[in-house]
């Protein structure tokens, strides 16, 4: 396979800059190389600041919201026109199934353009009459304009999916973004600057700079005076020092961090709806999913039926490269990323878990050895303050624990520094949303998993993130609302 080469994308051109430093790109599916990446320095960073800056007083500036709205609905329709080339690009980065893919991120890619176009032109703003102490009163207004430039900081799990999630409110709030997508897959935000050209979005309005964080292009967007907000979606470390950054000049900041999540099952539960959530909450995209299940807390009387048949379910997860039909789990993102989930195996095993499925490095044949594969794995037995239950890992694993009473688990799922999401099974719909109330998270879903609209509240509570995307809550971060009085 040749390999391809990524470029920059600046003020509408492909561009290796003066960096002159690359870095290569692997499949975690064998561990070869598929790409050579031109590194951004300080230089390409400032001139897509800029670019991003200039464009916000160019015909961009000028569009009005329907034009705006017009547009994004054609980089829409031109994801779907390339889906094909979409595909292959995400599957190549990440390794994940076709099956996967075709169906969650790039239909959602596309989906997160046309979502935005409608939302910008739906969302009404506020007036108020006031009366004056002359009799003739005022009227208020609330007008919504672009923030201005937006960095867009973007990771590796679902990459199209989450960065478009952000690109689209943005763009269609009239900003202008700079998008630093995650090192290990710059394949498709790279093809959106293709489509950018092609639907004839201004240049500079959607700008790309590659490389990693500290000392690198993400460190000097995050940084850099002339962005206006920041919009992340990563590890909550990375958040924090990301939060430190925007605070010089008093930057705004939205923040989707990490998860420990909890599964919750009442035996009150329909347990073939809650067994076929569970295996995607837990197995989907290799447990790559932010919003994913680390921690099952199963009440006592169905515990072990619970566990038996999840584990007999997991077995029979079929590991594959993506062009395998029958594949339905791909490997993890890198070698490195491995290494952390087998470290957790392994830590597991100390602290006394017991290993109902997996724990290791599946046999996948020599030609696939070298990729970053590693086995679906179930544990019970560990305690509450085993760090295999408290830390996120980020891997096709949970652990499973018995409960007894609905306080106790309510107890036990907020136990943790996370509050990202939930899942709770029962059927008893009183208990469904008395549980849900009381959990400390941004998302609970009851008897189903990852169901999006996202016209809701999407984000986390504690260390799970900061503020809130998705519908007109993404108005509120990707525009300024600024009031107009008007004395009559
Ligand atoms: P990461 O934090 O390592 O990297 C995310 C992005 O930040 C990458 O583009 C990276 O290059 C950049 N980055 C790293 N250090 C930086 C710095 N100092 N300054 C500026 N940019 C920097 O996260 P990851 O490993 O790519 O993704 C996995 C994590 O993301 C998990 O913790 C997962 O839970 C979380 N996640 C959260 C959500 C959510 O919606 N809450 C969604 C997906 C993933
Ligand atoms: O569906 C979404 O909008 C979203 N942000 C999903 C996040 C998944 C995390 O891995």
């Amino acid at each position: 396979m040749s390999i391809r080469v990524i470029k920059n994308f600046i003020n509408g051109e492909f561009t290796a800059g003066e960096s002159g430093k690359t870095y290569d790109v692997r499949t975690p599916v064998d561990n070869s190389i598929i790409a050579e990446v031109h590194e951004a320095g300080q230089a390409e960073v400032d001139a897509a600041v800029l670019a991003a800056r200039d464009a916000m007083v160019g015909p961009w500036g000028s569009m009005t919201v329907d034009q705006r709205s017009a547009l994004l609905n054609k980089v829409a329709d031109r994801i779907d026109e390339r889906f094909e080339e979409f595909l292959e690009a995400e599957c190549l980065d990440t390794g994940k199934p076709r099956s996967l893919a075709s169906h969650i991120d790039i239909p959602r890619g596309a989906a997160n353009f046309r979502m935005f176009a409608d939302v910008i032109k739906n969302t009404p703003t506020e007036s108020f009459r006031l009366d004056t102490p002359d009799g003739t009163g005022a009227v208020n207004i609330g007008h919504r304009g672009p923030k201005g430039v937006i960095a867009v900081i973007s990771p590796w799990n679902l990459p199209l999916l989450l960065m478009t999630w952000k690109v689209g409110p943005a763009l269609a709030c009239g900003n202008t973004v700079v998008v630093k997508p995650s090192e290990e897959t710059p394949l498709t935000t790279t093809l959106l600057g293709e489509v950018m050209n092609e639907c004839g979005v201004p240049a500079g309005v959607y700008n790309v700079v590659h490389g990693f964080g500290p000392d690198s292009a993400g460190a000097f967007l995050t940084a850099h005076p002339d962005v206006d907000a920041i919009t992340f979606t990563g590890e909550t470390r990375t958040g924090e020092i990301i939060t430190q950054s925007a605070a010089i000049g008093l930057r705004d900041v939205s923040m989707e961090c990490g998860g420990k999540n909890a599964g919750i099952v009442f035996a009150d539960c329909d347990m073939d709806k809650a067994l076929e959530g569970t295996m995607r909450s837990v197995f989907v995209n290799c447990g790559q999913v932010c919003l994913g299940t680390e921690r099952m807390y199963v009440e006592r009387s169905i515990f072990d039926e619970f566990v038996r048949r999840l584990a007999e379910l997991a077995a029979d997860l079929t590991l594959g490269a993506p062009d395998n039909p029958d594949a339905n789990m791909g490997p993890l993102i890198s070698k490195e990323h491995q290494e952390k989930v087998l470290s957790y195996y392994k830590l597991a095993a100390e602290e006394g878990a017991t290993v109902v499925l997996g724990g290791g490095v599946p046999d996948m044949g020599s030609e696939l050895a070298d990729g970053a594969w590693v086995e679906p794995t179930i544990w019970t037995g560990l305690d509450d303050n085993a760090r295999v239950i408290r830390e996120e890992i980020f891997g096709p694993c949970c652990h499973i624990r018995p409960f007894d009473t609905e306080q106790e688990v309510i107890a036990l799922t907020n136990d943790n520094d996370y509050g990202l999401a939930t899942a709770i099974w029962t059927e008893n719909s009183g208990r469904a949303i008395r549980v849900a109330e009381k959990i400390d998270v941004g998302i609970a879903w009851v008897n189903s998993w990852f169901l999006r609209d996202l016209r809701t509240a999407f984000g986390g509570a504690k260390q799970s993130g900061m503020g809130r995307e998705g519908g007109v809550h993404s108005l509120e971060f990707y525009t300024e609302l600024k009031n107009i009085c008007i004395k009559l």
